[in-house]
């Protein structure tokens, strides 16, 4: 019996001696860290002659127009994001109405007939060299007003900080169908991820 618990103190002692001899070492080793990394979403913000809504401003007002009438006003599209984008026009909420009805009138049955005859041509100078006739710069649209309700057409690249202007034109053809007649509508200007 003593011979036993002798024996096994030497054990443990042993077995004491193994974990302080031999367990007191690590493996080489080392860490490096790239910190600060981040995902940060860009920008794309439209402003129409540096408008946001509800600022936008009323670019068409005429009245008293006659057949052989025509204008056009030039609007400047500006892309302050950080992305490129594609600009792009509506016009949009197309609606006509009678308005006075004179006795030489043709036809005064709603709606009225202005927009059938206001003629609307669409240019973008998308190398913004002051016109509307280079190489890719085809006319946007050319088309009766009431046509272009339930179109959007693409303009061009709106780079990232880039300005580009546009230039709405208008001819009124018709005849006495037209007197008194009233045509109103939206221009929605969009710009899209490119
Ligand atoms: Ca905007
Ligand atoms: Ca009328
Ligand atoms: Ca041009
Ligand atoms: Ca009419």
């Amino acid at each position: 019996m003593k011979s036993k618990k002798i024996l096994a103190s030497i054990v443990v002692i042993g077995l004491l001696g193994f974990a302080l001899g031999w367990g007191t070492y690590s493996l080489f080793s080392d860490t490096e860290t790239s910190s600060g990394n981040t995902f940060t979403a860009g920008t794309l913000d439209l402003k129409v002659d540096g408008k946001d809504d509800p600022n936008v401003v009323k670019y068409f007002d005429v009245g008293n127009v006659k057949p052989g009438d025509s204008g056009s006003q030039v609007i400047a599209l500006s892309n302050t994001g950080t992305l490129d984008g594609t600009a792009k026009i509506h016009i949009k909420d197309v609606t006509n109405t009678e308005g006075a009805n004179p006795e030489p009138e043709t036809d005064t049955t709603e709606p009225g007939d202005l927009g059938t005859v206001l003629l609307i041509t669409i240019q973008y100078d998308a190398n913004n060299d002051g016109d509307y006739d280079d190489a890719g710069e085809t006319i946007v649209t050319s088309t009766p007003i009431n046509s272009l309700n339930s179109l959007t057409n693409v303009l061009g690249l709106l780079g990232a900080g880039a300005s580009r202007n546009l230039k709405i034109s208008w001819t009124v053809s018709g005849g006495n169908e037209i007197m008194g007649d009233i045509v109103t509508f939206k221009i929605e200007f969009s710009l899209e991820q490119a």
